[in-house]
């Protein structure tokens, strides 16, 4: 995919300060560190644009994007980097806001048009597991990321790649990739997934 334009446009805690506009929208989510923000500078072919971290829970509020691409249609829309759930180093307080700022934002966004959820390549945990429950429940298209694959083997990946479908219980219908940020592998079949989801949202 061509990039055109891709800037930072806000962090925000409350719902009152995001972006008016009507921007057709595709959110981020997964736990702490497992590569959100790195994925979408590599989607978006822009190094530091979202703030990458060693530290898990770097991310504790919504970062808004706009991008534009050459695509024929929805060629400008938003892109989220939502905070990392699940960090038991974090503050309570802190982890306490985390999930109803999520929750406010993925069941309360009229210009949400789809979700992808990242998970590790090296398998999943409880929490990702109850995380894509949630979000099944939800009337929003949503796909599956299986991040970080240049830290796996061929065979180790294909082992895994099918446990996380098991783990997950993902039906057919939901797109599962294997993305490398490093390498930048899986780009190309991320962005057929996330154009379908702005095209033909659920
Ligand atoms: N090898 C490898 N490392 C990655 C990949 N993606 C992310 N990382 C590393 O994983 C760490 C976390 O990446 P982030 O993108 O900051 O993770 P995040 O999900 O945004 O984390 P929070 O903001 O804390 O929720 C960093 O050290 C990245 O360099 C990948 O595809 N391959
Ligand atoms: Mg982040």
């Amino acid at each position: 995919m061509k990039i055109v334009t891709a800037e930072f446009i806000r962090s925000c805690h409350d719902p009152g300060q995001w972006p008016r506009g009507g921007l057709p929208e595709v959110a981020f989510v997964g736990r702490s560190n497992v590569g959100k923000s790195l994925l979408i500078n590599s989607l978006l072919h822009r190094k530091g644009l979202a703030k990458v971290s060693a530290t898990p829970g770097k991310t504790r509020i919504l970062n808004f994007f706009r991008v534009t691409t050459a695509a024929p249609v929805v060629k400008t829309f938003s892109v989220v980097d939502l905070p990392g759930y699940g960090y038991a180093k974090v503050a309570k307080s802190v982890r306490a806001r985390w999930g109803p700022m999520i929750e406010r934002y993925l069941t309360g966004r009229a210009e949400l048009r789809g979700v992808i959820l990242l998970v590790d390549a090296r398998g999943v945990e409880r929490h990702d597991q109850m995380t894509f429950e949630w979000l099944n429940g939800l009337k929003q298209r949503t796909a599956v990321v299986a991040t970080k694959v240049d830290k796996l083997t061929r065979s180790e990946r294909r082992k895994s790649l099918a446990a996380i479908r098991e783990a997950l219980g993902l039906p057919e219908a939901i797109p599962l990739v294997p993305y490398s940020s490093i390498t930048h592998e899986g780009r190309d079949e991320l962005w057929q997934t996330i154009r379908e989801m702005l095209q033909h949202p659920a």
